[in-house]
């Protein structure tokens, strides 16, 4: 991974300094986004729009949102499929994207300064300025930091995107990832008018039946090995076919194989397509604070955090599974 030459690590103020002062901002976050990726992005929309600053969004892919954060203002606005080109005084802030690759951000015009505004351990500092904290519980935490120490006008709307992207990425204030202070910034949030119960109805509660039905072939399909230590499980095509479920409904459903009793990994593979078309997308999550999954992630040109990772892989489905399964067991 190429860090750039003038690259250097901010502080909460500098970026709070400079958001203000913004001409353009794009503000960018990952493929098949989650409720962090999309709180933090609709929040930088949402604050943008409170200090006048024009601002476009960008998600790499086509493929919808998961409907449960179809609530989130803006939504609608950002911009898929290929990145738009940006010049000077346009800057990119790229928010919960571990690598550069994640972001699709490679080739901006010359001179596009990009803030890389993120809490994964394993990011390398791709930004030319770089505001990294593994110990927050989400990117909604850092930029909540930013608006709090920038004063900046924050409202319900931008508190309740911030709320999501940390209720979501602290697994309901349940991961080890849920310091205190992701408690406290619970409560302020809440002390801004967040109704937390509503969001929870919509991101919790608002599951199509096409995603439970999802769930359930995932269920049929799991195995557990090793005593249970490792459940996994896949789905494919088939799958999809026979519950009218989409891409976007597998989000979440690995959540429910970490429940098992004894379970220390859970892996849920995706598979799409046959023979030389096929695409296979693992998801990884560690029980154990001692199995790091971002680095068998890694192995196959994957990441992500310690306890939650992936990667994808042109490789088939039977082969993924014996070499994930052999691959977990051997750090069990
Ligand atoms: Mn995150």
């Amino acid at each position: 991974m190429t860090v750039p030459l003038h690259s250097r690590a901010v502080t909460r103020d500098e970026v709070a300094e400079r958001l203000r002062r913004e001409r353009q901002v794009l503000a960018v976050s990952h493929e098949a986004p989650d409720g962090d990726a999309l709180g933090s992005l609709c929040a930088l929309l949402l604050m943008c729009g409170r200090l006048g600053i024009p601002c476009m969004a960008y998600i790499p892919g086509e493929a919808p949102f998961p409907e449960e954060y179809g609530f989130l203002p803006r939504l609608h606005s950002v911009v898929r499929g290929t990145i738009p080109r940006v010049e000077p005084p346009t800057t990119a802030y790229l928010l919960d994207c571990a690598s550069l690759g994640r972001s699709n951000s490679a080739s901006f015009g010359e001179g596009v300064v990009r803030v890389n505004i993120d809490h994964h351990h394993d990011n390398p500092g791709y930004g030319e300025l770089n505001l990294l904290d593994a110990s927050a519980p989400s990117t909604t935490a850092l930029l909540y930091d930013i608006f709090k120490v920038g004063r900046l006008p924050m409202d319900v709307e931008i508190a309740a995107a911030l709320y999501v992207g940390l209720v979501t990425d602290t697994g309901r204030f349940q991961y080890s990832n849920t310091s205190p202070g992701a408690h406290r910034m619970a409560a302020e949030l809440q002390e801004l008018g967040v109704d937390v119960s509503a969001v929870a109805r919509q991101v919790y509660e608002s599951v199509p039946f096409a995603k439970l039905r999802l769930l359930g072939r995932a269920l049929e399909h799991a195995e557990a090995r090793a005593g249970g230590a490792l459940v996994l499980s896949w789905l494919d095509d088939d799958d999809f076919v026979a519950t009218g479920a989409t891409e976007a409904h597998v989000e979440g459903l690995i959540d429910t194989l970490r429940q098992t009793k004894g379970a220390r990994v859970a892996v849920l593979v995706r598979s799409k397509g046959r023979g030389k078309r096929s695409q296979t997308k693992v998801s990884l999550r560690s029980l154990d604070s001692r199995i790091d999954v971002s680095a068998i992630a890694r192995e196959r040109g994957g990441g992500g955090h310690q306890q939650a990772a992936g990667f994808t892989t042109e490789a088939e489905l039977a082969e993924v599974l014996t070499w994930v399964e052999r691959r977990v067991l051997a750090e069990l």
